[in-house]
C-alpha cells in the first residue's frame, strides 16, 4: 500500500518572520536532500520567508530527536520538520534506528509543545525511498512541513490556547465556605 498523504483540508499561511526548522539526517544523503527541498518549498508556499527557515544536518536519523529537542527548547522555532531516510539493511539495525527516531520525535513534540513532525521515509528498498522523496508517492519532507504549519495554526487557535474557563471552574472542587465550618 503506497500511502500518499491526503491533501490538507486547508493551507494555513504563516507570517514571513515566524521561524521554522528542518532537521535532516545525512544517511542516504542524496534522497534526504530531496526531502529537505520538499520541506523548504512547502514552508515557503505556506508564507514562511526564505530567511526564516533553518536547515540543520545531523549524522543519522537516530540523532534527529536530540537535535530537534535543542531547537524546540531554544524558543526560536514555531515548528520543526524532521526528515531522514531509513532503508532496510541486512540486519535488524534499521528497525532500531526507525523506531527510536519515531518515538524520539514524538517525545520531543509532547515534552516541548512545539510541533515537531515526522518526515522520515522507512523503506525496504532505495527505489521505494526515491518514490517517496518527490517521486510517484509524494514527498515526505513536504508533508512534514505542511503538518508543522497546520499544527502551529491549530495550537495558536483560541480554542486550543485558552481552555473554556467555565469548564475549568466546574471541574474544580467547590471551596468550603465559612458557613460550612459553623455546621461542623
Ligand atoms: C547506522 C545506521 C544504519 C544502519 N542505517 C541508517 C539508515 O538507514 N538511516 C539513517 O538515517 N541512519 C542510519 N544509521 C545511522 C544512525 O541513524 C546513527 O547515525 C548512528 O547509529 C550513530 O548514532
Amino acid at each position: 500500500m503506497a500511502g500518499r498523504a491526503p491533501a490538507p483540508h486547508f493551507r494555513p499561511r504563516s507570517g514571513p518572520n515566524v521561524r521554522f526548522g528542518v532537521v535532516a539526517a545525512r544517511f542516504n544523503e542524496p534522497i534526504v536532500k530531496k526531502l529537505v527541498d520538499g520541506a523548504v518549498a512547502a514552508f515557503t508556499a505556506g508564507g514562511v520567508g526564505a530567511g526564516a527557515i533553518d536547515v540543520h544536518w545531523v549524522p543519522g536519523s537516530f540523532e534527529l530527536p536530540l537535535a530537534a529537542h535543542h531547537l524546540a527548547i531554544s524558543g526560536r522555532y514555531a515548528g520543526i520538520a524532521c526528515v531522514g531516510v531509513v532503508i532496510r539493511g541486512e540486519t535488524p539495525h534499521f528497525e532500531h534506528v526507525a523506531r527510536e527516531a519515531a518515538a524520539g520525535i514524538r517525545s520531543v513534540a509532547l515534552a516541548t509543545g512545539i510541533p515537531v513532525t515526522f518526515g522520515l521515509i522507512t523503506a525496504l528498498t532505495e527505489e521505494q525511498a526515491w518514490a517517496r522523496a518527490g517521486g510517484d508517492v509524494g514527498n515526505r519532507g513536504a508533508e512534514a512541513a505542511e503538518a508543522a504549519l497546520e499544527m502551529v495554526h491549530l495550537l495558536a487557535a483560541r480554542t486550543f490556547a485558552r481552555p473554556d474557563r467555565r469548564r475549568t471552574q466546574t471541574a474544580r472542587r467547590p471551596r468550603r465556605s465559612r458557613a460550612d465550618d459553623h455546621k461542623r
